[in-house]
């Protein structure tokens, strides 16, 4: 069995870095030196530049504003219908690629499966889309009555500057029920993490709190920014559920407008996904007093501190012991069953560039498997999403962030409730239990590179110079990795699989790593161009 990875030698790492780098002019190479970090514990506080513009030329793995305000926060939402306002590619590209799960619920209806879009014509750029707009919610509202609708906007309607907002209010009155509207045109801010922050602030405005009759009993918490990938949200929901924990709302993974009217009735935010959902977390402790604690359901041990972090929130001894309980039962089931996984993977490496927190919490799962991490990554996080939350009171604000709204949020006169004694408050903060991120840096081991909005090019430099047992990231980038004969694993839609999350899911994700890490195919993999005489041309008879 091979032996397990502590740490890498950073010197080495460094002058790696530093040879990806030669690639690029002098100017360009300065600025990517300041996204690329060598992982030094010894160090602390470590910067990483984040969050900025891609320089023009250079291919990223980013996504868009549209994407992730229709794709990740709001397009979950089943009960919803979800009009894309754009031209049809916009909508056929952003449909069911992402895996995001909703059941059928009783007395609920879900309209997952669909695509809904206005079908943008020339016709409509040049004399505008607003009609049309009209006609689609009024059409969609006829056949499919939902309880709401969205509408999104893709980058052609802001640049022809159809007003979106007033055809949703109009539509509103018209047809009795919710019309929101998001401005989530692509082109806004540097990446999707810009349409997280719309769409947050979308749901914040007009659906959270929205419904007030009754009061919610018990041990009440929301699942925020768990969409529910492969079904992960319902291995989580799984274990709450027999610890005695109810989950009012998901944000927004099998989630509903219904439920989302609700959130604001529970004690706790539990946090899944810190990137695209911090937002909301913030706003719902400003205006109802509900805290929010950072969780990782990715990983056996994750689980179990996160689940023993929820404990230590509540303070109450019949839960405390339900969920010591839990942790007892699962681990039983899950840890014989890992360990026949585990000499397939122990001593294995791993490089994973994946969105705005996967990066960070798959390193959770890969160490339960023995593996290492060498190379993590973001796509578009922040910051606050590598250093931690105290990175918060030195980013500056730039004229890209300026452009998303911030919203003013004072606590509601009668409705700011906290759960616990200001007191209290302020012990569990004080200790990081809640309102606190430590973010990936400080959890990667040492000599690690961590790399912010990776480059093709400089993707394929990491893989040629440190041969990688798999490198995990989406399907940008997939078969570009197979060809050079390192399996790849998506961790955005999971390839077919999941549930990964959980006790359950962590034994799901063992036994595919043990089979991709060990198929002997990668080995035959031999690009076109090394197999066959390349072929070369020339003019004349040169
Ligand atoms: Fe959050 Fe996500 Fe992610 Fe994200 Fe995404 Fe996703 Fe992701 Mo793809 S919300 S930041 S914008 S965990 S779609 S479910 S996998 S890039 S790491």
């Amino acid at each position: 069995m091979s032996q397990e990875i502590k740490n890498l030698p950073p010197s080495i790492m460094e002058e790696a870095v530093e040879e990806i780098l030669k690639l690029y002019p002098t100017k360009v190479a300065r600025k990517r030196r300041s996204h690329i970090v060598v992982v030094n514990p010894d160090e602390e506080q470590q910067q990483i530049e984040a969050n900025v513009r891609t320089i023009p030329g250079i291919i990223t793995q980013r996504g868009c504003c549209f994407a992730g305000c229709k794709g990740v926060v709001i397009g979950p939402i089943i009960d919803m219908v979800h009009i894309v306002h754009g031209p049809i590619g916009c909508a056929f590209y952003s449909w069911g690629i992402r895996r995001n799960m909703g059941r059928v619920q009783e007395g609920m209806k879900n309209f997952l499966q669909y695509c809904f879009s206005t079908d943008m014509q020339e016709e409509n750029i040049i004399f505008g889309g607003e009609k049309k707009l009209r006609e689609a919610i009024r059409e969609a509202d006829k056949v499919f009555n939902p309880v709401a609708i969205s509408v999104h906007a893709t980058c052609p309607i802001g640049l022809i500057g159809d007003d979106i907002h007033q055809v949703a209010r109009e539509m509103s009155r018209e047809l009795g029920k919710q019309v929101l509207s998001f401005s989530c045109e692509g082109y806004k801010g540097v990446s999707q993490s810009a349409g997280h922050h719309i769409a947050n602030n979308g749901l914040f405005k007009n659906v959270v709190g929205r419904d007030d009759e009754g009061e919610e009993e018990g041990f009440t918490i929301n699942a925020l920014g768990e969409y529910n990938i492969g079904g992960d949200a319902w291995e989580i929901e799984r274990i709450l559920k027999s610890c005695g924990i109810r989950i009012l709302s998901t944000f927004s993974g099998d989630g509903s407008y219904e439920e989302i009217s609700r959130a604001h009735k529970a004690k706790l935010n539990m946090v899944q996904c810190h990137r695209s959902i911090n937002y909301m977390a913030e706003m719902m402790e400003k205006k109802f007093g509900i805290p929010w604690i950072k969780v990782n359901f990715i990983g056996v041990n994750a689980s179990v501190k996160s689940l023993r972090k929820i404990a230590r929130f509540f303070d109450n001894e019949e839960l405390t012991r339900r969920i010591e309980n839990v942790i007892e039962k699962e681990l039983a089931e899950a840890t014989p069953q890992i360990e026949k996984y585990k000499p397939l993977c122990k001593g294995k490496k791993a490089m994973l560039v994946v969105g705005g927190s996967r990066a960070h919490h798959y390193q959770e799962l890969f160490r339960d498997l023995g593996m290492a991490s060498i190379v993590a990554g973001y796509e578009f996080a922040h910051r606050d999403d590598y250093e931690g939350r105290q990175a918060l009171s030195t980013i500056k604000v730039d004229a890209d962030s300026r452009n998303i709204e911030e919203l003013h949020v004072e606590p509601d006169t009668e409705r700011f409730r906290p759960p616990k004694t200001e007191a209290e408050i302020a012990r569990l903060k004080e200790e990081g239990t809640i309102d606190s991120y430590e973010g990936m840096m400080p959890n990667m081991i040492k000599g690690s590179i961590a790399v912010d909005d990776v480059s093709h090019i400089e993707m394929e430099k990491l893989i040629r110079r440190f041969r990688p047992d798999v490198f995990c990231a989406g399907i940008k980038d997939k078969y570009v990795i197979q060809k050079m004969g390192v399996p790849s694993k998506q961790l955005h839609n999971y390839d077919y699989g999941g549930p990964y999350a959980g006790f359950r899911g962590a034994v799901n994700f063992a036994k595919e790593m043990a089979m991709l890490l060990n198929n002997p195919v990668w080995s035959y993999v031999k690009p076109l161009w090394k197999k066959d005489p390349e072929i070369r041309a020339g003019f004349g008879n040169k």
